[in-house]
């Protein structure tokens, strides 16, 4: 007779895996890369079970509340004045208008409302506007989300006063990748920020983009960068390069270093292997992936999605496409209660 294979029982067999872990080597993380496709996928189910539930998704909506004119110069991003993308440069939206959209979201099953900013650092109004709509999406119920560029403690210690849970800030790359991409901020930047954020007892966003040109090599070392760090970040977005035309990564050449989707699964497979308990986010580029591949995302550890027709200036699979996915994956969206029980919010 065939046992009957639960949740329950699959997460108890995933319990005998090692814990959480602070001092990988780039070695080690390279020869996960290096593993059997099936073998990779096989451990990585593993040990999402033994931290996850197995079928169960959390889904944020992203806005853009200041749009275009960032004066750094990030090589992939459509929002760099560097760059002639065609992405206008906008004011800081209206604090009511920012709420109105968080209530859309929450309506259509979001339960993470991220606001995002092409800002390099935000100034004292910054801070004192984006306050006012942390305080004003929390109020819906919704859990909240920022990334706004580099901060100072003070300012870290501001938005968690406004009622802020989390705080996205990408190390996007190795290291040694990252000088190729950004001239204008260094890695220690980003390093600093993501202290100054764990500090103020914010929860950390922090991951990067996959097909940027950077090796397998960059790869594994951006995710020891993120498994090192003092605390694992709470959630970690892996984000498909969308090529923007107008941007240095969107020329031919980028073009043939883009990854496959094999290789992409592999960095969420082992995302998830390095950072158990972590949310991995499976972020921009699903409008470029078929459904297929985005199951098999989730069959690799992934575990969030953004949800909403729209990233910050580029698409993303509408509503329906991603209901209906779920849906004939028999995948659920976590409930708010869920979110909050999960994080300790609200
Ligand atoms: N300006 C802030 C910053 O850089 O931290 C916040 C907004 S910025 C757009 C947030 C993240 O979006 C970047 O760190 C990068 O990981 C991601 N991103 C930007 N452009 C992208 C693209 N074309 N494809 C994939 N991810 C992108
Ligand atoms: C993250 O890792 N990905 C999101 C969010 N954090 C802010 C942003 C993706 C941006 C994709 C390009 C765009 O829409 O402008
Ligand atoms: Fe500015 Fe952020 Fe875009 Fe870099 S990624 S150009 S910091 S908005």
């Amino acid at each position: 007779m065939n046992a009957v294979v639960t949740e329950n029982s699959l997460r108890t067999e995933g319990a005998a895996l090692p814990g959480l872990r602070h001092d990988w080597r780039l070695a080690e993380v390279e020869a996960l890369f290096e593993l059997p496709f099936m073998d990779l996928m096989f451990r990585a189910q593993q040990v999402h079970r033994a931290h996850h539930a197995a079928n169960r998704i959390q889904m944020s909506t992203l806005l853009s509340i200041k749009t275009g004119g960032c004066p750094e110069d990030c090589g992939y991003c459509p929002q760099s004045i560097h760059y002639d993308t065609g992405v206008a440069r906008e004011d800081t939206m209206p604090v009511a208008a920012v709420v109105d959209a968080a209530r859309r979201a929450k309506e259509a099953g979001a339960t993470r409302f991220c606001m995002g900013a092409a800002f390099r650092s935000p100034k004292k109004k910054d801070i004192e506007r984006v306050s006012e709509m942390i305080r004003g999406v929390r109020e819906l119920g919704l859990e909240t989300c920022a990334t706004l560029g580099m901060l100072t403690p003070e300012q870290a210690s501001e938005l968690k006063d406004a009622g802020l849970d989390y705080y996205n800030h990408n190390v996007d790359s190795s290291e040694d990748y990252y000088k190729k991409i950004i001239s204008t901020r260094t890695y220690q930047h980003r390093l600093d920020t993501l202290e100054a954020v764990r500090n103020a007892d914010l929860k950390v966003c922090s991951g990067g983009i996959v097909g940027m040109g950077e090796t397998r090599t960059d790869r594994a070392g951006m995710l020891v960068t993120l498994a090192n760090l003092p605390e694992h970040p709470q959630s970690v977005p892996i984000n498909q390069l969308v090529q923007v035309k107008g941007t240095p990564l969107a020329d031919g050449e980028a073009e043939a270093a883009a990854v496959d989707s094999f290789e992409f699964i592999r960095t969420i497979a082992v995302a998830r292997i390095v950072m158990p308990a972590s949310q991995v986010r499976l972020s921009a580029g699903r409008q470029e992936m078929s459904d297929e591949t985005q199951a098999m995302a989730f069959m690799a550890g992934a575990n969030s999605i953004f949800y909403g027709e729209k990233l910050l200036t580029t698409g993303n699979p509408d509503v329906e496409r991603d209901r209906s996915l779920l849906a004939r994956l028999k995948i659920n969206a976590e409930t708010q209660e869920q979110t909050n029980a999960r994080s300790g919010c609200c």
